[in-house]
């Protein structure tokens, strides 16, 4: 039996600094289940508890300065501190916190948010739908493909095609287009008509083709599967720019153009989940843009606010869009927090500042080729079998041995052991099996780059001394 804890001991002797962290760790264990956590794990170690953040950094509440090189979740783009955005969440608040957008009626930061991403966005996206979060515009996704084929008078166009180790969220719908075999496991996923093709993974399904060979023939797997199902049975292919929580899988050149020659030759919709690389991250404002597709429907969420609150969405292009509307019918379809005019006021300003700051140029010509140069050139360390970065995103790959290449078993963890190195010298990056992974603030500057790889560096030799005194290599 646990020991009662107050409901409410966040407060007093904890709530301020100095924190009293071990008090906070067991009161947070003791209440809060925590997303994709082993909590019995999480017990023994306690959490680390973040309290403050600013710029590219954060501080936990044993004062430790952390520099955060994954944006919180891959989405705080304009960086901690931003008093623009909490101005604006706070004009709103106290002029009208919530208001729904059902039953005809609008707000006006929802139809200025609208207007925005319609001028932001690619040729041809002139409306999109709110959401709450990534998770339920990959949701909305499939009911609005489907609802789609359904007014096309081809309601056996159901199937949705997708990637193995894919993330698109954490719902039925979301987690059953992503491609993670642990989620699947959990809860009877994936759901009827969602299937799941190899992902354009180089490193690992390549060898003894050159990039740009792999890429068309990862390509190629969507024709395989098209053929397999009977094109008429197939109503779209969704897939991240560059795949994210998956370990930031870059895809070749070649990969791209020939996924939309496939799905054009098919007449099937093209998805492009931008909930990662959206607003900026990749020196374009989606990620479509860097890749050349020209997709139907983009998914986005995180970097539109920030993650200051939370909004997610779909921009949705022409084709679909004039079906939608012209049917005369309703779209059966929509969140009580759907142009929530709080978060879409956070977000107008939030792009505001992307624009002003032009923090997309500084990705595509300063700060992204910056990165890029000083990442990939990690690739000398000993524990560093390949090292790429594209855009505001990058991996490392941790191996045993480079020439010839051997990896670590799985059962070694050695992404969470390099992790913890890397906590322990200041900097956050993320473990995705044997990928290190980052995807730090748009607004990170070449000296703050240059810190980062120190860090790193000082940890991957720290990681490569422990591995030595673990016997691993
Ligand atoms: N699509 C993509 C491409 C994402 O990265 C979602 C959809 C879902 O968004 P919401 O807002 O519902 O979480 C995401 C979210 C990780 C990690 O482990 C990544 C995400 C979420 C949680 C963990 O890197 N991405």
């Amino acid at each position: 039996m646990h020991a009662r804890i107050d409901p409410a001991p966040v407060s007093g002797a904890t709530a301020t600094p100095p924190y009293d962290t071990r008090a906070l760790q067991a009161a947070d264990s003791a209440h809060y289940l925590h997303p994709a956590t082993d909590h019995k794990a999480l017990a023994e170690i306690g959490a680390r508890i973040i309290v403050r953040g600013d710029g590219i950094y954060v501080w936990d509440s044993e004062g430790n300065r952390i520099l955060d090189a994954m944006s919180g979740l891959w989405c705080v783009n304009v960086g901690y501190g931003r008093r623009e955005l909490a101005d604006a969440a706070y004009r709103q608040l106290i002029t009208l916190p919530f208001y729904n957008s059902f039953f005809n009626t609008s707000n006006l930061p929802a139809i200025s948010l609208a207007g925005t991403l319609a001028r932001i966005a690619p040729p041809g996206f002139n409306h999109v739908f709110f959401t709450g979060s990534g998770s339920e515009g990959n949701d909305t996704i499939v009911r609005m493909v489907r609802r789609y084929w359904d007014l096309q008078g081809q309601p056996r166009r159901k199937v949705i095609i997708s990637r193995r180790n894919a993330y698109h969220g954490s719902t039925m719908a979301g987690a059953s287009l992503g491609g993670m075999d642990a989620m699947h496991a959990q809860g009877g996923l994936p759901i009827p008509d969602i299937t799941h093709i190899e992902q354009p993974y180089h490193f690992e399904n390549g060898a003894g083709l050159t990039p740009d060979e792999y890429g068309v023939l990862a390509a190629h797997r969507l024709e395989e599967k098209i053929q397999e199902l009977s094109a008429d049975r197939v109503a779209a292919f969704i897939g991240e720019p560059v795949q994210g929580a998956g370990g930031v899988i870059i895809p070749p050149a070649s990969y791209w153009p020939q996924i939309q020659r496939i799905c054009d030759r098919h007449g099937i919709l093209l998805v492009s989940d931008e909930v990662i690389c959206g607003f900026g991250r990749l020196g374009h404002w989606f990620g479509c843009e860097r890749m050349g597709t020209r997709p139907d429907l983009i998914t986005f969420a995180k970097g539109v606010t920030s993650g200051y609150v939370p909004l997610g969405g779909v921009l949705v292009g022409e084709r679909v869009a004039k079906a939608l509307i012209d049917s005369g019918e309703e779209f059966t379809h929509g969140f009580t927090y759907s142009g929530h005019p709080v978060a879409c006021a956070v977000a107008v300003e939030n792009i505001a500042i992307i624009e002003r700051e032009k923090l997309v140029e500084r990705v595509r010509e300063d700060v992204g080729p910056y990165l890029k140069q000083r990442f990939e050139a990690l690739a000398d360390h000993p524990l560093v079998g390949q090292a790429e970065a594209c855009g505001m995103m990058a991996a490392l790959v941790l191996v045993k041995n480079k020439r010839p290449l051997e990896r670590f078993a799985e059962d070694l963890k050695i992404g969470l052991l390099c992790r913890g190195h890397m906590f322990g010298s200041g900097v956050v990056m993320r473990a995705v099996g044997e990928r290190m992974i980052i995807a730090p603030p748009l607004v990170i500057t070449r000296t703050q780059i240059d810190e980062m790889i120190a860090l790193i560096r000082r940890s991957l030799d720290l990681t490569l001394k422990d591995v030595k005194a673990r016997g691993w290599v």
